[in-house]
């Protein structure tokens, strides 16, 4: 690896300790100097020679070219110890213009020598995220690995007891006598909503979230306030293919998979937020803290959205009717109004994209004055619900950081309100044909699970602990790696067998898509299609190349197209790696929670399998190389996204007339097997991932 790389990732390192202090393996310390002290006012007193002396540990001194730096001074209004929200209008305003700052050094030794005088000075969260979108973006630095953030800010991740106990382990405890530390949390079975802990909580799952909005920001600063060249800055950054749509359907997908999981654990699927009344679940955090000191707000039971009047951040709870309003009348309307007035159709291939853009909001909203900022506010409302009007100065709530807003029950109530928005708009379109569906000359004539120890057609689940190595984010010298070992759910690999029979003259592409639903629903009576449909969570979808005749096709579960592997979601960056892919391949859903956790019993469920048409499927341009192993939640980057039917094709619409159930559905290209997913409770120990 280059210096200029290793140098940049040394940035992120122990966020909370300057840079004159020893990072990485190499005891490796950044030589400051006047233009350095000058933004950070607090060292000014040390001196130049004594901070590049203050380490004594330090076995390498790297040297920086100096360059001309920026003013700070706007970015400095949120201050260090603060959190960092990207909800917040302000917050937002001033990571967009950190990232412009960013974006728009001339080259790499300016922009290294920025970041390092910025490091020290900024809220550490906005520095981490700012620098991290321009390094994915800029041509210069996007095949630089950017780290995971578990690595460098375990503080929202690990809860407060396993921190506590890491953080001791450092000072205390010497390298070789070290053990994971594990904690066992103690959960109140009062509480229903425990159940779920395990997929709410989960640190993959809520990494997949924090990256996918990472490689998808909703936007830099405003673009009323930019310049043209500003504007066209900020839409490389934003405007990627099908985004709109994506947001819809990765947090679609999200949901359906929180309701599988409560389903399996005896419990009816969420309910859609009705913000005008009391939110009846509480969350507590219980993370731990780092340096700032600073913990997450819990939300007691019963809770109502309220106006914000915080100093930073004025929001009307009448703003939210207004702008729901607004998107439910251009939704039954077919169209959108934009700035300057003029009708936009929604038509059946943009439609879904313009509006997942108007409702997240992402800067291409066509009008955020008309549309507003409906699903960001109503993240913010929640996340500052504990202390609207700040008269306790406390901060966020997890709801206010997409890197923890998983966990808490709320998240997916919201996201229910927000995905019905929607589901109002798919239920506008016109119905998928048979022929729209069909692909003459294929049959999908069986299917078949083959999972590791277990009967056929039997996804087996059980628990693992991992141990993650956390000393990169504990702000202290600790000599070597201090491992938390955590408990996750897991599956046992398993063999899609899917029997094909090609009765046309040539051989055939086709793309297999495979989806998993509860087969019965929440009072135990099988679905109707319109109600299974939004069930169905997507587990692979592949070209195949189908040879004339019958052929029995094979895939392994790790080669899914939603998933990234274990190791990629949790390892820890590699001295060594080149990495074009990290950026993207971050971004995933975790492969250990592919597969619902199931029941003892063993969970009913049906595997639906679909071989389309490849010839009405292909995107327009090769796919290459580049990170595509998770492209169905998360696109492929600087490609189009890797499918042209629309999102959750074929469960994405109503079906149609004369189908009410998932048999009647079919045409001969697809097919359904019933599957179990048993769930076994014991614990494997998986060992060290990074
Ligand atoms: Cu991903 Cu609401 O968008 O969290």
């Amino acid at each position: 690896m280059s210096n200029f790389k290793r140098n940049f990732h040394l940035l992120f390192e122990r966020p909370h300790q300057p840079v004159f202090i020893a990072k990485g393996p190499k005891k490796t310390a950044f030589k400051v100097c006047e233009e350095y002290l000058k933004v950070n006012p607090r060292y000014k007193c040390l001196g130049v020679s004594h901070c590049n002396s203050f380490d004594k540990n330090a076995e390498e001194l790297v040297e920086v070219k100096r360059t001309p730096i920026p003013s700070f001074d706007e970015i400095l209004e949120l201050k260090r110890d603060e959190n960092f929200s990207l909800f917040i209008p302000k917050h937002r305003r001033l990571a967009g213009k950190l990232i412009d700052i960013f974006w728009n050094m001339p080259d790499l030794d300016h922009l290294l020598f920025t970041a390092m005088c910025a490091r020290d000075c900024l809220n550490p969260y906005l520095f981490h995220y700012a620098l991290t979108v321009a390094m994915l973006h800029r041509p210069d630095t996007k095949d630089m690995a950017v780290p995971t953030f578990v690595e460098f800010f375990p503080d929202k991740f690990v809860d407060a007891k396993a921190l506590a106990e890491l953080k001791d382990q450092a000072i205390l405890i010497s390298e070789n006598s070290r053990k994971p530390i594990e904690v066992t949390e103690e959960v109140s079975d009062k509480e229903v909503e425990h159940r779920l802990m395990y997929f709410r909580e989960d640190m993959g799952v809520n990494l997949h979230h924090w990256h996918w909005h990472l490689v998808y920001p909703h936007g830099t600063s405003d673009l009323e306030d930019k310049t043209e060249a500003q504007v066209e800055a900020t839409k490389k950054i934003v405007d990627k293919d099908r985004r709109g749509e994506l947001f819809y359907y990765m947090h679609q997908q999200v949901i359906a998979r929180y309701n599988y999981e409560r389903l399996c654990n005896d419990l009816k699927k969420t309910k859609k937020l009705d913000w005008t009344k009391e939110i009846e679940e509480a969350y507590f955090p219980k993370l731990g803290t780092l340096k700032t000191g600073m913990s997450y707000a819990a939300r007691v039971a019963n809770q109502k959205f309220q106006d914000l009047d915080r100093e930073e951040d004025k929001r009307y709870v009448d703003e939210l009717k207004k702008w729901s309003d607004q998107i439910y009348a251009a939704i039954h309307h077919g169209s959108v109004i934009d700035e300057r007035g003029c009708l936009i159709s929604l038509t059946e291939s943009k439609g879904i994209d313009i509006l997942g853009n108007i409702i997240e909001s992402s800067a291409l909203s066509h009008n955020r004055t008309l549309y507003g900022d409906l699903h960001n506010t109503g993240h913010d409302f929640i996340g500052n619900i504990h202390d609207p009007d700040n008269r306790h100065l406390k901060s966020l709530g997890v709801m206010g950081d997409s890197a923890m807003a998983m966990r808490d029950p709320v998240f997916y109530r919201w996201h229910t309100y927000i995905d019905d928005m929607f589901q109002e708009y798919k239920a506008t379109l016109p119905h998928y044909s048979e022929s729209q569906l069909n692909y003459p000359g294929i049959t999908v004539s069986a299917i078949e699970v083959q999972s590791h120890r277990s009967p056929n057609n039997t996804f087996s689940t059980f628990w693992q602990k991992t141990d993650l190595d956390l000393s990169k984010g504990l702000d202290f010298d600790t000599k070597g790696p201090i491992y938390w070992r955590f408990k996750h759910l897991q599956h046992q690999p398993f063999t899609y067998k899917i029997t094909v029979n090609n009765h046309s003259n040539s051989n055939k592409k086709g793309t297999c898509r495979i989806f998993l639903a509860p087969k019965y629903d929440e009072t135990g009576k099988p679905w109707s299609f319109r109600d299974q449909k939004i069930m169905f969570i997507e587990l692979d979808k592949f070209t195949i190349d189908l040879e004339r005749g019958q052929k029995i096709y094979s895939r392994e579960d790790h080669e899914s197209t939603v998933t990234i592997s274990f190791e990629k979601t949790f390892r820890k960056f590699q001295e060594e790696e080149s990495s074009a892919e990290f950026n993207f391949c971050g971004c995933g859903w975790p492969h250990h929670m592919l597969i619902p956790k199931g029941t003892p019993e063993g969970f009913a469920s049906q595997l639906f399998v679909m071989i389309s048409n490849y010839e009405d499927d292909k995107v327009a341009e090769e796919l290459g190389e580049t990170c595509n192993d998770a492209g169905s939640y998360c696109g492929i980057k600087n490609k189009m996204y890797p499918d042209r039917r629309a999102m959750g094709y074929p469960f994405d619409r109503l079906p149609r007339n004369g189908v009410d159930t998932l048999q009647e559905f079919l045409t001969p290209n697809m097919r359904v097997q019933d599957v179990t997913i048993k769930f076994s409770d014991r614990i494997d120990i998986h060992g060290p991932v990074n």
